[in-house]
């Protein structure tokens, strides 16, 4: 079987249970599919919550315009099960490594909302409220991608948990594994 024709329900349980699980926190109008409005929605609610306006605000709408234009490559929307077969081809092919990297970058960028170069706690949290993730899990996961345990996430702590998240696909129930919140029990 090539890889191009595998199945979800073939692939590792616990990895599909991360990819529903990211699928569902970026679904932000909750309609079961990706499109560009679920990105300008979190956009929006980005805005909203940090208080952003003028530069500030239109540079988070640009992140996730991008981030949707870059990802989609032209789809009008993406279901789950096209986003799962597609993050385990791109794990399984070096060609997509850089991609991953920009689109994290972006994320990056999204979450230090005023520009500071590192993302604070309260950065985080803010971020994992706009996903619809609970606030009390954020501690955690923030001190686990915090790796010198400075208080602050620079970005190549972001980028490292980021690739466990996606790329470790025989993990075990680890803060590393909650990259973006505590995985859904119906996920
Ligand atoms: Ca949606
Ligand atoms: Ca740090």
């Amino acid at each position: 079987m090539s890889k191009s024709s595998k199945k979800v329900e073939d692939l590792p349980k616990y990895w599909v249970k991360k990819m529903r699980t990211q699928f569902k926190r970026f679904d932000a109008d909750g309609d079961g599919v990706l499109t560009k409005a679920d990105h300008i929605l979190i956009a929006e609610r980005l805005i909203k919550a940090g208080n952003l306006s003028g530069e500030e605000a239109n540079r988070v709408h640009r992140i996730f315009t991008f981030l949707w234009d870059d990802f989609s490559t032209s789809k009008t929307q993406m279901t789950e099960e096209e986003m799962i077969l597609n993050n385990f081809k791109f794990i399984h092919d070096d060609r997509f490594k850089p991609w991953f990297e920009d689109q994290y970058k972006l994320y990056y960028d999204a979450m230090d909302v005023k520009k500071t170069g590192q993302i604070s706690l309260e950065n985080f949290k803010s971020f994992y409220a706009v996903l619809g993730i609970d606030a009390t899990f954020a501690d955690a996961v923030f001190a686990y991608i915090d790796d010198d345990s400075n208080g602050l996430i620079n970005r190549g702590e972001f980028m490292t948990a980021a690739e466990e998240y996606l790329y470790d696909i025989f993990a075990d129930d680890s803060a590393n594994n909650h990259f973006w919140g505590p995985l859904l029990e119906d996920a």
